[in-house]
């Protein structure tokens, strides 16, 4: 049993001691659930009655989350159009790539966009991955203006009816204003072909609670509507997802759980806070 829920079946065995209660929270801090969390929790701890406890501290948990929609709409005879952002080496093109089988495998037709510029390897590193998994991958030449490559592509997939359309963008830390204009920049010049669906933030799920000031930032340049946590393999679990979309009201739209194409899936609420219990 993982310890989040061996200590609540203990905590609802037993009165919980000041020990126990410290011992948890701790816990709570370290599973990056973010402070005030971790403390609705411990309250609860404190004051509910025992019998109840799990499904009071599952339905609390419940209570952080948006209740924005998490899955990607996409329309009939249309192209979506999905951006996917976030600081450096958070998993980006792995998700990209990941999120493009993920919707080639239902028999959707989709079209990649190498929006990373500025590194050869980048653009390399996407291409391989189309190759790999069946997807053609737009890019440009070596510098040019990502915008510009990917007008060219949301041009391709609206004329040769893509279903889907995943533009892969260079990382950027937050704190460069000059980067952060550029993605606003890259939003307005898709908006001239055809709508931008979703802004998915990527989320390293082993950064922190910088994840939060992280998203935060992203979402005042362009409107996140989902944020895709990477990385929750080993002993992760994401919760700095669940304290950042507590936080910003931004939906957890799916999980990287791995380096390989299929690591990857959908989150879900009532799994994700019953793996927590078991
Ligand atoms: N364990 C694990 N590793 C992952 C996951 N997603 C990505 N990675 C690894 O993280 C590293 C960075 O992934 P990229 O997809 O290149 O990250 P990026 O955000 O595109 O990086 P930049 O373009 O440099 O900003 C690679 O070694 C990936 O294999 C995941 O879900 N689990
Ligand atoms: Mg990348």
């Amino acid at each position: 049993m993982g310890l989040f829920g061996s200590f609540l079946s203990k905590f609802s065995r037993n009165r919980a001691s000041i020990e126990d209660i410290e011992e948890f929270r701790k816990l709570l801090i370290e599973s990056d659930l973010g402070v005030g969390a971790t403390e609705e929790i411990i309250d609860l701890v404190k004051k509910e009655k025992s019998e109840n406890l799990e499904n009071a501290v599952a339905q609390r948990i419940k209570s952080f989350l948006s209740d924005k929609p998490r899955e990607i709409s996409l329309h009939h005879g249309e192209v979506t159009t999905v951006l996917i952002v976030g600081v450096n080496g958070t998993g980006k093109t792995t998700s990209a790539a990941k999120l493009a089988n993920f919707y080639k495998t239902q028999g959707k037709k989709v079209l990649l966009v190498a929006a990373d510029t500025f590194r050869a390897a980048a653009v390399d590193q996407l291409v391989t991955w189309g190759s790999r998994i069946g997807v053609d991958v737009v890019k440009g030449s070596d510098n040019s203006d990502p915008a510009a490559v990917c007008f060219d592509g949301a041009s391709k997939a609206k004329n040769e009816n893509y279903d889907l359309l995943i533009i892969d963008t260079a990382g950027r830390l937050h704190t460069k204003s000059n980067l952060m204009d550029e993605l606003s920049k890259v939003r307005r010049v898709i908006e001239k072909v055809t709508p931008v669906n979703e802004i998915l933030f990527v989320l390293d799920g082993t950064t922190g609670q910088n994840g939060i000031a992280q998203a935060k930032v992203f979402s005042e340049s362009v409107p996140l509507t989902g944020m895709i946590v990477t990385k929750v393999d080993g002993s992760t679990k994401g919760g700095i997802a669940l304290a950042t979309e507590r936080e910003l009201g931004v939906p957890l739209k799916f999980v990287g759980v791995g380096e390989n194409i299929g690591d990857f899936k959908e989150f879900e609420p009532d799994d994700y806070i019953s793996e927590l219990f078991t």
